[in-house]
């Protein structure tokens, strides 16, 4: 059970539809592959996904960071010392990503030395999660043909929506034309990624009050805590904190001090290990929480799926799991389909997906 070696293996796969929203673009999906060794000749896996608009973070910069600080602090440790691992992990500021895909990738290594599936082990509570699409910027008929497309061939019925742009009458058509063409029963929820300001929120918000949205997302600059404290206490649905919440800390600060009454739980962030902690907290303070999406490839939405099925608070409300739809190819040997929308856990040991070698070849970009 003991660690032996750290691979960080960046790779390049182009999106078909790039996905658009107020703080960037993503075009190519240029992650890394991260594999955990271990004396017993067992391999776990994960994926970091570089989101430099969101946390600085690079492909190159995180291949960096593991191969010359993180893989010497955890080669040597057991699979078991999560909680050694998290504490010199967290000597170094920053660069979430790279922390969670080590961590993930030792829980697989762990369910796959233990032979049981890595949701069982964080708390099996189902096997499976209802999707909820994420729709980037476009002309409203082309977001609708979209939502339908995807509700007609995948069967999801809850979508959100990104908004955040200037003016915000753009947006507020395309939610007015998601409703009228879905109707009433989908689930429509808006994420501005930051780009209003509070007032501009709150106007937005105003005009879109009688399309029966289901939450707001990170709508106003995440450092703005008491411009977004205002725009929270006019709004009657919760508001989800994405950027402005990432470790249990800013957590405690948002919803304590009014700014958050939702949270966006990121595996692709927080790793397992640390979206427990913060589920738990969510829990305690009484908060609606959705998993979120990181615009994650096939082994991310995996590890979303494996944390979000485990527990009931994260299993909830349909998780953002569907984006690598969008993926010109991936991975695995066997691709994820999403079926009456949802999205059903393999089985099998670790994570239950196995790396295509000859895709890995193919997509790596380091040779
Ligand atoms: C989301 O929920 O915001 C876009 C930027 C990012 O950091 O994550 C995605 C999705
Ligand atoms: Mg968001």
């Amino acid at each position: 059970m003991k660690i032996t070696a750290i691979e960080a293996i960046p790779f390049r796969i182009p999106y078909v539809k790039p996905l658009r929203f107020a703080s960037g673009e993503v075009h190519v999906a240029d992650h890394v592959l991260v594999r955990v060794h271990t004396d017993d000749g067992v391999v776990g896996v994960a994926e970091a996904p570089p989101r430099p608009f969101t946390y600085g973070e690079t492909q190159r910069g995180i291949i960096a960071v593991i191969e010359t600080i993180f893989a010497p602090q955890v080669v040597g440790l057991a699979l078991t010392d999560r909680e050694q691992m998290a504490a010199l992990l967290g000597r170094t500021v920053g660069n979430p990503t790279a922390k969670a895909a080590i961590d993930m990738a030792v829980w697989d290594a762990l369910g796959r030395t233990l032979g049981l599936p890595v949701s069982e082990l964080l708390g099996g509570y189902t096997d499976r999660m209802r999707v909820s699409h994420m729709l980037g910027f476009d002309q409203p008929a082309a977001m609708v043909d979209e939502a339908e497309r995807m509700r007609d061939v995948h069967g999801i019925t809850t979508f959100k929506v990104k908004v955040g742009r200037r003016p915000a009458s753009l947006d507020v058509a395309v939610v007015r034309a998601l409703r009228e063409g879905l109707g009433p029963d989908v689930v429509l929820y808006v994420d501005g990624n930051r780009g209003w300001t509070a007032s501009e929120s709150a106007r937005a918000m105003r005009q879109m009050a009688d399309l029966d949205l289901a939450f707001a997302e990170e709508l106003s600059p995440a450092d703005d805590v008491l411009g977004r404290r205002w725009l929270v206490g006019q709004l009657d649905v919760p508001f989800i904190a994405d950027e402005s919440a990432t470790t249990p800390a800013e957590v405690t600060r948002e919803v304590l001090g009014g700014s958050a009454t939702a949270l966006s739980v990121k595996t692709a962030r927080t790793g397992f290990t640390g979206s427990q902690r913060v589920l738990h907290l969510a829990e305690g303070l009484g908060l609606e929480v959705v998993m979120g999406n990181q615009i994650d490839g096939q082994l991310g939405s995996i590890c979303t799926v494996a944390f979000g099925a485990a527990h009931q608070r994260s299993s909830l409300h349909a998780g953002e799991l569907s984006n690598f739809l969008d993926m010109s190819d991936d991975l695995l040997t066997e691709p994820l389909r999403i079926e009456n929308g949802e999205l059903v856990l393999r089985p099998g040991a670790g994570l239950g997906v196995q790396i295509d070698e000859e895709r890995l070849r193919r997509y790596r970009c380091d040779r």
